[in-house]
């Protein structure tokens, strides 16, 4: 069984406390990845401490030249992308061609962030005075706290260290506990890439040391992946001790199925958007809001479908939805599978635990489609995070679109219509960071801005151009070269 370290300021250490816990693959149980220290407030003060040193010579050196790392770092991360997805899937259970996918929006993540070491742009402005010079520009946020979660151990991850690593940031990352050795291995290989000591110091350990990232008077900042309920807790030590905190949290995305859709994009969307990653991407399709006309259509042939669905380990080649993550996920899958019943809806597939031949040994559940879902549900409103879809029928575009937004989450959502007037009335009106048209509410690209709004997120956004605005300090520059002094124009009233 092979022993894991903290990485602090370029050594491998184990946790102060000596303390370590398990990673294990949840399609088999008994198959013990590793053993990773469980860390605690002291090792996120020797890691804070680290990243805190290697901060001036970091932010310092011209963006480009960081712009080299990161490009050598996509480079590694495409030759490794086979070795690295295996990996991936043995700790955290998505097929093997999901964990590729995700490899590659980090390879597109590198590349990307390198070419914005050439821009990171300012502006230059007219003064309202003479020979006075009006700028911005943008200045590294400092020492940020990544705090990630597993259903893209590396992606994620990517999505926050390599734009902050091009804007000049160093870091303490803690990888989510169900996915340590990912997240270890990300990190070697930038390493590898040559990012220098100390600029990423990787923190195991669950979400006590989480609390102790956030709670640490020297980070400036936090970027947190995970429920809207530990992020809320992050933002309260965020606001108490001023720091920028960047959140993406819970969703309940709903595709809606027009009477005027192509059923079988409908289909096919649905099935991807729900059972892809199990369920478990906060993008997850969890909601299928379909007009009274063609719902009967479009259950039967989703059950047919999803019924069809071949569960395994993500490594075997013909396996195309993996387990869940943990007993707990299951225990809370379970739970709504009876909390769906009591509120009067109709299990049409699914609704157990997997336990078929070569799936005892693992998390596996049955993909499952709820149909008679009512708005307001319990299992209309609240995220499952796995392999579970609800169905509601509505009679209008007007009551989808209440429907859609009638929960208190806002991350994906799309509409399947063909229609162009319901399709730009949906940009508009769908209450989310995301709208897919005739596409299903996950497979977000990586150049392009992330992120949900209400309870999903905290008004920043991951991924594309705006994400330099989480990583940057805009400083205003004034340049008066006349000479003389000159008052602004508000201090110069008569
Ligand atoms: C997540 O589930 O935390 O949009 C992120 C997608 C992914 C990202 C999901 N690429 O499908």
């Amino acid at each position: 069984m092979s022993q894991h370290h903290n990485l602090i300021g370029g050594d491998w250490t184990p946790s102060a406390s000596g303390q370590t816990f398990e990673s294990r693959n949840p399609a088999r149980t008994s198959d013990v990845i590793g053993v990773f220290p469980q860390s605690d407030a002291a090792d996120v003060d020797a890691a804070v401490q680290a990243a805190r040193a290697a901060f001036k010579t970091w932010s310092t050196m011209p963006a480009p030249a960081r712009g080299d790392i990161l490009r050598r770092a996509g480079d590694l991360l495409t030759e490794r992308k086979d070795e690295l997805a295996r990996a991936m899937t043995r700790e955290m259970g998505k097929p093997f061609f999901e964990t590729k996918g995700d490899v590659q929006e980090a390879i597109d993540t590198a590349y990307y962030a390198a070419s914005e070491t050439r821009r990171m742009f300012g502006h230059t402005v007219p003064s309202e005075l003479p020979n006075k010079f009006n700028m911005t520009i943008r200045r590294p946020l400092g020492v940020v706290g990544v705090i990630t979660a597993w259903n893209f151990p590396v992606a994620v991850p990517s999505w926050n260290l390599l734009p902050g690593l091009a804007a000049g940031c160093t870091f303490v990352f803690k990888p989510s506990e169900e996915a340590p050795h990912s997240g270890e291995l990300f990190v070697r290989i930038l390493l590898e890439a040559g990012v220098p000591e100390g600029v990423i110091n990787l923190v195991q350990g669950a979400g006590a040391a989480g609390a102790a990232i956030a709670e640490h008077p020297s980070v400036d900042a936090i970027s947190f992946t995970g429920s809207s309920e530990t992020g809320a807790k992050i933002g309260e030590t965020c606001g108490r001790m001023l720091k920028r905190y960047l959140a993406e949290m819970g969703g309940k995305n709903p595709i809606i199925a027009m009477d005027d859709a192509n059923l079988d994009l409908v289909v096919e969307g649905v099935l991807w958007g729900a059972f892809g990653t199990t369920g478990q991407r906060c993008t997850a399709t969890s909601r299928l809001i379909v007009h009274e006309s063609i719902h009967d259509e479009v259950v039967d042939r989703l059950k047919a479908k999803a019924g069809a669905l071949r569960l395994g380990y993500g490594n075997d080649d013909a396996t195309e939805m993996g387990p869940v993550i943990n007993q707990k996920a299951i225990d809370k899958i379970a739970s709504y599978i009876a909390i769906g019943k009591q509120e009067g809806a109709t299990v049409a597939l699914g609704g157990h635990r997997a336990d078929g031949p070569g799936l005892k040994d693992g998390y596996f559940w049955q993909p499952t489609i709820f149909t008679n879902v009512k708005a307001g549900m319990r299992i209309e409103q609240e995220e499952i995070f796995g392999p579970v879809l609800s169905v509601i029928k509505v009679s209008s575009y007007d009551e989808a679109i209440a429907v859609a937004n009638g929960v208190k989450y806002g991350l994906s959502s799309s509409i399947y219509t063909n229609d162009i007037r319901l399709a730009y009335r949906a940009m508009h009106e769908l209450e989310a960071g995301i709208t897919y048209i005739n596409a299903p509410t996950i497979g977000a690209e990586a150049h392009m801005p992330f992120g949900g709004v209400k309870a999903t997120g905290n008004g920043h956004r991951e991924g594309g151009w705006e994400v330099f605005e989480f990583y940057t300090e805009t400083k205003t520059v004034y340049v008066d070269y006349s000479g003389g002094l000159q008052r602004a124009q508000i201090d110069n009233e008569a």
